[in-house]
């Protein structure tokens, strides 16, 4: 096993990255392994669809299954050997499709076959045993005795940007949200990778192409989810308890939700968001089902916790799914789409009966909390709409800096630099925050500065393509770069999404960008050096010293 994806990976003096029997975040080395293999199997389809579509060959397919597939190996996704092994066997069976029409597409004109990557030729095994065994050369840092640690930390970046945007790349095709040319860029990556480049600049030039990639995939996001549900408009939640019986939805996928709403309807049930579903609650769509009653709990990693005492069902629509056993909840959480666990019900398809009856069975909550909101709703519309104000009292001097505070949570106790750095922030500032960081202060009054909240919650993860937008729009209004707004973005990471996200505002050209708690793992000291070089990149160091910073220079 060898894995490096994220922020709380095994650290040692020796060496980085979870190699022992478990990671960090639980998962087991067998687990690990057949992800491994999926991946470079995924490579294997891509090269063969990028040479298939030299015959304007393309498989919807393999389109939406290869990022789908490789989301299963996020951080804190799918942990069920079972489900992977399908997926592997799946990928198996797509590469063999591909390969028959390339090959005959070459017969019919002529042309002779080309050479492809290794992992297009690998004869997959059939018994899991032999799977495992094969893992080994499928491993993400496969040929480190002879490869400089420069290109491996180069290629990681690579591999795990692109599975952050194949993650966003999923989330829109569920809303219906593809397009053939992101798709054909997505296989060229994915089958370069499997190529194993030793070229730095290559490599380095295509860590930039996959954040422009994203930055169209969540721009497709931004269309599928506005087009779905509205566009988010300023909103108050509920963040405690209401009575009745209850279901909890987490993860990204708004479409599940609104499944869940529709079929929950008239049943007495109450529906809470948890996690990255709160904004949600913003969505005009969702504002017609009175019975969508507010948030509860928090971000990912307290979910043992808030999840053990939700007296009800649980769905985990997307990343993240830590150990349900820990808080003996296993019989009532339900996982969808790529999220698995083992023993855990995994639902297909759109019927939630098996939700709703459990929601049933249990007790549900037996008082009413006094409430307790807080305001949501910031994305792209709702700011623009603010925009005016903003601009004029940036004008008269009410407003003085922006800051972007955002990403994700964790638990490491260095997280709390987050909630610091937005509650030390001058009163003459404003705080945009998404992603689940945000429930590090979401829940604390900011006040206002002329009416307008000095606390902007934008979204999730992925709406970053919101504030990107409203930053260009003040970029445009000022007559300046995006670089000379007043404006840090201070950012916590912690899988995949985020390194993506972060890639995606480094092709953009943003810069000074600080993220933390820690460097990623994968990347070299000298890779650190050459983006705070290139970019100002730097790591988060104490709030005074940080804040102290951002404030001279600006
Ligand atoms: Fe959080 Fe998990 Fe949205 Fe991430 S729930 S940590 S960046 O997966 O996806 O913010
Ligand atoms: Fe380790 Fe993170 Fe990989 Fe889990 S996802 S094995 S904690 S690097």
């Amino acid at each position: 096993m060898f894995c490096i994806q994220c922020e709380q990976t095994i650290r040692t003096p020796a060496g980085n990255g979870c190699s022992y029997s478990q990671g960090m975040c639980g998962k087991l080395s067998d687990t690990s392994d057949l992800q491994d293999l999926l991946i470079y199997l995924l490579q294997g389809v891509s090269a063969y669809a990028v040479k298939a579509r030299e015959f304007d060959i393309i498989d919807s397919e393999v389109d939406a299954f290869v990022p789908k597939a490789f989301f299963a190996t996020l951080t804190n996704v799918n942990f069920d050997d079972e489900r992977l092994i399908d997926y592997v066997n799946q990928a198996d069976r797509y590469r063999n499709r591909l390969k028959t029409a390339y090959e005959k597409a070459c017969a019919d004109s002529g042309k002779a076959v080309d050479n492809l990557i290794p992992a297009a030729s690998l004869v997959l095994a059939t018994s899991k045993p032999e799977m495992l065994a094969q893992a080994g050369q499928a491993v993400p840092n496969r040929g480190k005795e002879s490869v400089d640690e420069d290109i491996m930390g180069l290629r990681l970046l690579c591999l795990y940007g692109l599975k952050g945007a194949a993650a966003y790349m999923e989330h829109a095709r569920v809303l219906e949200q593809t397009d053939s040319d992101v798709a054909a860029n997505f296989h060229e990556i994915m089958a370069f990778l499997g190529s194993d480049s030793e070229d730095a600049d290559k490599l380095f030039a295509t860590a930039m192409e996959i954040g422009q990639l994203n930055y169209r995939v969540m721009a497709m996001l931004d269309t599928g989810e506005t087009e779905s549900f509205g566009h988010p408009e300023p909103t108050q939640v509920n963040t405690v308890a209401v009575k009745g019986k209850a279901i909890l939805v987490s993860g990204h996928d708004m479409k599940d939700l609104e499944l869940i709403l529709e079929q929950t309807q008239g049943t007495g049930i109450n529906v809470f968001t948890h996690g990255e579903m709160l904004p949600a609650l913003a969505y005009p769509a969702f504002k017609k089902y009175p019975h969508l009653v507010g948030n509860y709990g928090s971000a990912w990693q307290n979910q043992q916790k808030e999840f053990a005492n939700f007296p009800g069902a649980v769905v985990m629509t997307s990343n993240c799914i830590i150990d349900p056993n820990v808080g003996d909840y296993s019989d009532r959480i339900y996982t969808r789409s790529i999220v698995g666990w083992p023993g855990v019900t995994h639902i297909e398809g759109d019927d939630f009966s098996a939700v709703i009856d459990k929601a049933l069975s249990l007790e549900g909550f037996i008082y009413d909390e006094i409430p307790h909101h807080i305001t949501i709703g910031f994305a792209r519309n709702a700011l623009m709409a603010a925009a005016p104000a903003v601009v004029e009292n940036v004008k008269n001097g009410s407003i003085k800096h922006f800051f972007l505070v955002g990403g994700c949570d964790g638990d490491k106790s260095e997280r709390s630099y987050f909630t610091d750095i937005a509650t030390a922030a001058p009163k003459d500032s404003i705080i945009m925050t998404l992603g689940c960081g945000k429930y590090k202060f979401n829940k604390l009054a900011f006040g206002d500065i002329n009416g307008i909240p000095r606390l902007l919650d934008i979204g999730q993860c992925n709406d970053a393509y919101s504030a990107i937008q409203l930053a260009i729009a003040l970029s445009e209004v000022f007559e300046c770069e995006i670089n000379e707004l007043p404006l840090s973005l201070v950012l916590s990471w912690f899988e995949q999404k985020a390194i993506v996200i972060l890639l995606t505002l480094l092709s953009l050209g943003v810069k000074n960008i600080r993220t933390g708690p820690t460097a990623p793992a994968f990347l070299t000291d000298n890779l650190v050096k050459i983006l705070e070089d290139k970019f100002g990149l730097r790591t988060t160091t104490t709030v005074e010293a940080d804040l102290k910073d951002i404030l001279s220079v600006a």
